[in-house]
């Protein structure tokens, strides 16, 4: 596979100086199974960061330099991901610090968990074997610290140890389908936005122990304002999803009273089967639901033709008849015969309980999912 390492760099001169020999003679040459490549991505550093890499690009091949403005490090890595995907077509993009905070050999690390079978490898400092700089002082550690535990709570990532590490591997199927044109932002915090989308996305993830030296050379571009943009990034993930999710409850609850009416005056007033009366009634509430949650829901993916829209109606109703015959008419048929006909209703209740799980997973995961 072709591995691409991106390196970031704002004035890192004296690290890159030592960095890309040390990759190149080193360490690339011990990852015997794959195409190891570095792709450096400087926002046209004032001390000629950019000369250094080009002198190298001599000497080595499997290097090369993007150019950037200096608008942040989130923007300098979505930019070169897309670098890295679309003109350099890599199979995994390893994020990676210029200036030796990271061990260059926690590279090979990363690359072997990849081999076992993940997708999503997090150098992580907050597991057994791994560690922040000692050097750093008490308010940056609890900092770092309290950091990734409010992220980890409020986006339900208890998994995962280290949300903010900038040392980790992706595989590009995966961040192909992050939308890096529009991530939340353009700073450090573009980690935790892209870690929880990779997740979302039900990539296989696994943290290794890594170290976390203090900087040796250079200095550090990190300040209080990605303090608040990280607060910032976790709050809003965190509300997008529970936006899209109270609007499926609202459509939903819509079709439930279409769905409701129309079973209890099928019994009521024609003394239909209970079970076959919900089949209408879902029947209505399916067309209902689907054009609610088109038009508002998943208005971001909703479909943009007429063809898109036919297949994804096609679709919508296969995916909740499923669920409305298996799922909801099934625990009403299981509790007519098993408890008797009088509880329809509650029958009704449970089984849309389990149909709401079944459908929001599936329109996030199939019909609504992101291109
Ligand atoms: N291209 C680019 N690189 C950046 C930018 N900001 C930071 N970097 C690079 O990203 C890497 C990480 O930045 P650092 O400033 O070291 O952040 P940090 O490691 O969290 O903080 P320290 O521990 O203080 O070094 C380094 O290689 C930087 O040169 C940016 O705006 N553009
Ligand atoms: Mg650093």
């Amino acid at each position: 596979m072709k591995i691409v390492v991106i390196s970031p760099t704002y004035n890192e001169k004296e690290n890159i100086q030592k960095l890309i020999p040390h990759l190149e003679n080193e360490i690339f040459p011990q990852i015997k199974n794959h195409d190891m490549w570095l792709l450096v991505a400087d926002d046209k550093s004032p001390d000629g960061t950019a000369e250094v890499v080009r002198d190298y690009m001599k000497k080595y091949k499997k290097l090369e330099l993007l150019m950037g403005n200096k608008e942040g490090l989130g923007a300098a890595y979505a930019r070169a991901m897309q670098y890295a995907m679309k003109e350099m077509h890599a199979g995994a993009i390893v994020e990676f610090d210029a200036d030796f905070q990271h061990d260059p050999k926690g590279i090979i690390d990363l690359v072997n968990a990849m081999e076992e079978g993940y997708d999503y490898v997090i150098g992580s400092r907050y597991i057994p074997g791994g560690q922040i700089p000692k050097e750093w002082g008490i308010h940056r550690k609890l900092m770092s610290f309290f950091g990734s535990l409010f992220a980890r709570v409020v986006l339900l990532t208890f998994d995962i140890h280290d949300m903010t590490s900038g040392f980790k591997l992706t595989k590009t199927e995966f961040l192909e389908k992050v939308d890096l044109d529009h991530l939340l932002s353009k700073y450090y915090a573009y980690k935790i936005q892209i870690l929880f989308e990779v997740v979302k996305l039900k990539a296989k993830v696994k943290e290794v122990p890594i170290i976390f030296y203090e900087r040796k050379a250079g200095s550090s571009k990190i300040s209080q304002k990605d303090l608040f943009d990280s607060f910032y990034v976790v709050v809003m993930l965190r509300l997008r999803e529970s936006k899209n999710f109270v609007k499926f409850l609202v459509v939903g609850g819509v079709g439930f009273l279409i769905n409701a009416i129309t079973l209890a005056m099928l019994v009521e007033n024609f003394h239909w089967h209970p079970a076959q009366a919900n089949l209408v009634g879902a029947a209505l509430a399916i067309f209902s639901n689907f054009n609610f949650n088109n038009i508002w829901t998943f208005k971001e993916h909703k479909s943009d033709s007429i063809f898109s829209y036919f297949i994804k109606l096609i679709q919508f109703y296969a995916t909740s008849s499923f669920g409305v015959i298996f799922i909801q008419t099934g625990t009403i048929f299981l509790g007519t015969h098993l408890i008797g006909k009088d509880y329809y209703l509650i029958y009704f209740l449970v089984g849309t309980f389990f149909l709401l799980i079944w459908n929001f997973t599936i329109y996030n995961k199939i019909i609504w999912r992101k291109k």
